[in-house]
């Protein structure tokens, strides 16, 4: 499309309200650099501000990674200060990636490593092709994660598999990342995973947007609340949402036998 900015490290297609993110810098692996993840900024920013994008995916346009990680040719010079900076850098990022208004799913084939992991963590749903490999591989660096890896990981699969992943920095396959509930579904190759993910991704994008941007916020902020902050928080979003002209659209639609023509108002 004529309207979406042009990238050095990044392809970005729009169709049908879906967006393609395409990680692009294949001969590193697609290793995320200050550039990058700048770049990454300004198109979840640009892509969060589009209103005929409903959902977004993330892939990495090389066979053999996803995100082979932050690059670590960069990190290698940097002192205490820029290591720090480069860390906000990328928790900048991955904050924005969780609130946006819309669902970031991540489709991974082959490495998502460190930065690579971490990105997709940040993402609503990850799913993976068979040769997907995840791991945190800081500790053989000398350094931690440092993108959100040691907060977002203990959240999806709980301490002492975060504890093991971390502390050995070994490598898992796509069927282990869905074992400890990392990943939702696994397929065959690439083609299955982009074509699979594009159809839930449409899916997604065909049901009321603001329902399922308040069900994220719901979700993601009611996690970290005592529950009955987190019920009660439910019980606000639910009662604006009767509050749209989607609700009335989507029960009318009900009645009607037809199907709902979602406006995202
Ligand atoms: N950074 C820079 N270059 C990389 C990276 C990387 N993370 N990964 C791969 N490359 C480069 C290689 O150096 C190589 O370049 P060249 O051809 O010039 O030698 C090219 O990509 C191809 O890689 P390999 O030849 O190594 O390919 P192999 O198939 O032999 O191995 C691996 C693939 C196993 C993925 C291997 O490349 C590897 O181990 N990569 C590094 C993985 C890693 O350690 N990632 C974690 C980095 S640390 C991190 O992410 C910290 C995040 C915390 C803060 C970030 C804030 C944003």
């Amino acid at each position: 499309r004529e309207d979406v900015m042009e990238y050095n490290n990044l392809k970005v297609e729009i169709k049908d309200s879906v967006a393609l993110l395409t990680v692009s810098r294949p001969k590193v692996l697609n290793a995320l650099n200050s550039e990058v993840l700048k770049e990454l900024e300004c198109a979840f920013y640009e892509l969060e501000n589009n209103s005929d994008v409903k959902v977004v995916v993330v892939t990495g346009d090389c066979e053999k990674a996803f995100v082979a990680g932050a690059d670590i040719k960069e990190m290698a010079n940097m002192n205490a200060i820029e290591a720090e900076s480069f860390a906000k850098k990328g928790h900048a990022l991955i904050r924005f990636v969780r609130n946006m208004s819309k669902p970031v799913i991540a489709a991974v084939n082959g490495y998502a490593l460190g930065g690579g992991f971490e990105l997709a963590l940040a993402c609503d749903i990850i799913y993976a092709s068979k040769n997907a490999k995840f791991g945190f591989p800081e500790v053989t660096l000398g350094i931690m994660p440092g993108f959100g890896g040691t907060q977002n990981l203990v959240r999806v699969c709980g301490e002492k598999i975060a504890n093991e992943l971390i502390f050995t920095g070994k490598m898992i396959d796509a069927q282990k990342a869905k074992e400890i509930g990392a990943v939702v579904e696994v397929f065959e190759d690439k083609e299955m995973l982009i074509n699979s993910v594009m159809e839930t991704a449409n899916k997604i994008a065909s049901n009321g947007p603001i329902g399922v941007a308040y069900a994220k916020k719901a979700i993601l902020t009611g996690v970290n609340l005592p529950l009955s902050e987190a019920l009660d928080l439910e019980a606000s979003l639910f009662g604006i949402l009767f509050s749209t002209e989607d609700q009335k659209e989507g029960m009318k639609a009900f009645v009607e036998k037809r199907k709902a023509e979602f406006k995202g108002k």
